[in-house]
């Protein structure tokens, strides 16, 4: 369930990632020149994950996501102006500029967040699947939906992570767990806060069918999901992906990333996601030099076109601040 413009399927993943690509970097440029403030976390480099996992969906399927989430909520069907917008503080934008880059919310999609509490979406997940398998006709969607909740690296050392996968395992719930692990929380290297940093390994303790994927491949990626997926709609239970990739930004604009080598950023780098699929393309004679800046050139569009949508937009009045916060006006 996604954005699809009339591409064929390959076309159509490389187009998301290159959504995914520009609007980010557009955002940087943005947030830089003081456009709009708060945090921003770019999802650079890892946008063969959210292209990949999200053709797999169903619109009744239930999507919860990090702070790290542009990517997520693009692939998903989000509207790139209601993102812009909401990255402005607009009332136009998904969140009714209330959640800032952080919270992007859409209930027209099942995108539930955009959640800033590391961790915080596994439990929400589980609970989604809960509801889906308790009261299948009830609003959370038929029998054969299934919640999926991606997450980072760092979610592991929390608590809520082994809670949700016991629950999830026990109960044998519609959940897919995407493990975004790209090797740092922050500035932390998974190895210095893990004794077993094999996150799959994690997921089998719990009895959870897991596989290591490479998330910078985006056809591992897409095939991975729709098995998993296939697996969990069969009533098959939780399933788990360790998607292996890495973030070519810091952590967020303000980490001046002395963590980590030049050198290591440089490694991955060479694989670039949408660089090796637009070269697998072209090998296949699926795509041409030409096609590809004809599909880079329609991004460009919509990008400004996205930029213009939330610069002509409306910020709240200050009289409405309180709305949804503490009064009754909450339900309106
Ligand atoms: C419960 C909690 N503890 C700490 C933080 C501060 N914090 C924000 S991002 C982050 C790192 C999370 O890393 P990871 O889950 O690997 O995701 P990534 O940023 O790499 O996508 C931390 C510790 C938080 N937001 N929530």
């Amino acid at each position: 369930m996604s954005d699809r413009v009339n591409l064929p399927h390959l076309p159509h993943l490389l187009h998301q990632m290159i959504r995914i690509r520009q609007f980010e970097e557009k955002a940087a440029e943005l947030y830089s020149s003081g456009k709009f403030r708060g945090f921003l976390h770019l999802y650079i480099g890892e946008e063969a994950i959210a292209a990949g996992v999200m053709p797999s969906l169903n619109a009744d399927d239930a999507v919860v996501s990090t702070y790290r989430e542009h990517g997520h909520a693009l692939a998903r069907g989000v509207s790139m102006n209601s993102i812009m917008a909401e990255m402005y503080g607009k009332v136009e934008g998904c969140s009714h500029g209330r959640g800032g880059s952080m919270h992007l919310f859409d209930i027209s999609r099942k995108f539930y967040g955009g959640n800033a509490i590391v961790a915080g979406g596994l439990p929400l997940a589980v609970g989604m699947a809960l509801a889906m398998k308790l009261r299948p006709s009830s609003q959370m969607g038929p029998s054969t939906s299934l919640a999926a909740c991606l997450f980072g690296d760092g979610a592991v050392a929390e608590g809520a992570f082994h809670e949700s996968l016991n629950l999830a395992a026990l109960w044998r719930l519609p959940v897919l767990f995407l493990c975004e692990n790209n090797f740092y929380a922050m500035g932390t290297a998974l190895h210095r806060h893990q004794a077993e940093t094999d996150l799959a390994l994690k997921a089998k303790g719990y009895r959870i069918a897991a596989h290591k994927i490479d998330g910078m491949d985006v056809d591992a990626v897409e095939k991975a999901t729709r098995e998993a997926v296939c697996k969990i709609r069969e009533g098959q239970g939780p399933q788990f992906l360790e998607l292996q990739t890495y973030r070519f930004r810091p952590h967020s604009m303000f980490d001046p990333d002395l963590y980590r080598d030049k050198s290591e950023i440089e490694k991955w780098r060479a694989h670039d996601p949408i660089v090796s699929y637009s070269t697998i393309l072209k090998k296949q004679g699926v795509l041409d030099d030409a096609q590809i800046e004809h599909l880079e050139a329609k991004v460009r569009e919509e990008v400004q076109g996205a930029v213009a949508f939330a610069e002509s937009g409306t910020f709240e009045p200050v009289e409405m601040l309180t709305r949804d916060v503490y009064t009754l006006e909450a339900s309106k």
